[in-house]
């Protein structure tokens, strides 16, 4: 018997939905236009008013947002609101140019935990539940959104954020916790150092785990499903939107729900912005209707999926959306974190070194690796090795800070690193994300 924590609007009649759609579009682009320049301008330059938006059908005449609009207007340019209005921010790693900062009222913030409530009750969660919550905790959404969520839905809450991985068995054991929520690399790390520990899948009290934030196969989630014996839910979102929570799956487990009643969503071609019919693969675009704070109108994710409206068995209405299937930038997710090569290309040029590198990214026993080959200008060069070990110490810790994970670097001898003759493949990702 399914459950739902918002059950007249998780299974409202289409004609529902989009009644509720189209007074919040147009109230949200009202608010967009009176309070936020930056957007007020794109509108302006495009020739469009709030008068021009009736509906959702609408929206196709507004212009987009992408990280660019972002990164013009980092920190403050896209505020809905005043900042006496704002008792949060929430932000991704990266340099301030890569950086997104986002602002939430106490409003923004209640519907945030609600979208992650509805994720945990469709997994089975209830006010009996342990809830082990492992994402980070602090700047990262991860960790703070799925808190909320099981607070609302009223489970004994375990903050535990992430790593210390002896400390979250215990407290597993200990307390008997039903629900696991991190990334799904971690929930399988899990689920090997249980079986070191001597641990049967059977031994622990977990029933269900709600796991996102990086792409996951089908293949990943069976391995994770037997080696933690539950049953493994995906959940989506990013920062920009909120957090997690912008869509989640339910028992099905045939993509994810968009919570439709607060982001509106579309598929387009990446190349020209054309909105696509439903069920074509492109790029997936949201406009949040209902955030005061940082409400981003046609915000483009820049992750390849497709939306069905498929009438799914456990009584949801929202329209479903596929797992990401690759993007339409660089940005890679390492170990949970958004990692975009110019990150590390920016670390080398101030560290004092020329850009002659190569990344290689990787999956060993369920974790990424991230590996970069860094050449060393001949001047530099010295066949001291404990020099050499230095300046790669060095090199790593300043990676560490730039990038929010740490990578093992390799300096190599001058000219060793493969020139190319056309577009330089500076990445090397071997891990399967993708069935
Ligand atoms: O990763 C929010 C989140 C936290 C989602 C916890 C789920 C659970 P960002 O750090 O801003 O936010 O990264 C957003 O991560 O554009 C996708 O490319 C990717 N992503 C998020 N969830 C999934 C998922 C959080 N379930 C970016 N599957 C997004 C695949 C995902 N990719």
């Amino acid at each position: 018997m399914p459950n739902y924590y918002q059950p007249e609007i998780e299974t409202a009649s289409r004609e529902k939905i989009l009644e509720i759609q189209n007074d919040k579009i147009v109230k949200q682009v009202r608010h967009v236009y009176d309070n936020v320049k930056y957007y007020r301008d794109l509108m302006d330059a495009k020739g469009v008013t709030p008068d021009d938006i009736k509906s959702v059908d609408d929206i196709k005449k507004l212009p987009f947002l992408s990280k660019e609009d972002l990164r013009i207007a980092y920190p403050y340019g896209l505020l809905g609101t005043d900042l006496k209005n704002c008792v949060r921010i929430q932000s991704t790693s990266g340099t301030t140019g890569r950086r997104v900062v986002a602002f939430y009222t106490q409003e923004d913030i209640d519907i945030w935990e609600e979208c992650c409530a509805r994720a945990i009750v469709a997994a089975g969660g209830t006010n009996e539940d342990v809830c082990q919550v492992c994402y980070g905790y602090g700047l990262f959404t991860g960790g703070p959104g799925l808190n909320g969520g099981s607070h609302k839905v009223g489970c004994l809450t375990l903050p535990m954020s992430s790593g210390n991985t002896e400390r979250q068995i215990q407290f597993m054991m200990d307390l008997g916790s039903t629900i696991l929520c991190c990334t799904p690399s971690y929930a399988a790390y899990i689920g090997e150092s249980l079986a070191e520990m001597g641990y049967k899948p059977e031994d622990n009290k977990l029933k269900a785990g709600i796991f996102g934030a990086e792409p996951w196969t089908e293949e990943m989630r069976r391995s994770i499903e037997k080696s933690l014996g539950i049953k493994a839910y995906d959940i989506y979102g990013l920062t920009e939107t909120s957090g997690p929570g912008v869509s989640f799956e339910c028992e099905e487990q045939t993509g994810m729900h968009i919570n439709e009643d607060h982001f509106y969503a579309e598929i387009i071609d990446p190349d020209t912005g054309e909105v696509l019919p439903e069920g074509e693969k492109g790029e997936l675009v949201f406009t949040s209707l209902d955030k005061e704070a940082f409400p981003l109108l046609r915000y483009r994710t820049r992750d390849i999926c497709v939306l069905s409206r498929k009438k799914c068995s456990c009584g949801r209405t929202h329209v479903k959306m596929s797992k990401p299937m690759g993007r339409s930038d660089d940005m890679m997710i390492i170990r949970g974190v958004n990692v975009f090569p110019s990150q590390i290309e920016a670390v080398l040029l101030k560290e004092g070194y020329p850009p002659n590198y190569q990344i290689l990214v990787d999956r060993v026993n369920n974790t990424d690796t991230l590996d970069i080959n860094v050449e060393l200008p001949p001047e530099q060069f010295s066949d001291k090795i404990s020099d050499i070990q230095a300046r790669e110490k060095k090199l790593e810790s300043a990676m560490r800070t730039m990038l929010g994970i740490g990578p093992k670097i390799h300096l190599m001898s001058p000219h060793s690193v493969a020139r190319s003759e056309g577009k330089a493949v500076r990445v090397i990702d071997k891990r399967k994300l993708h069935d």
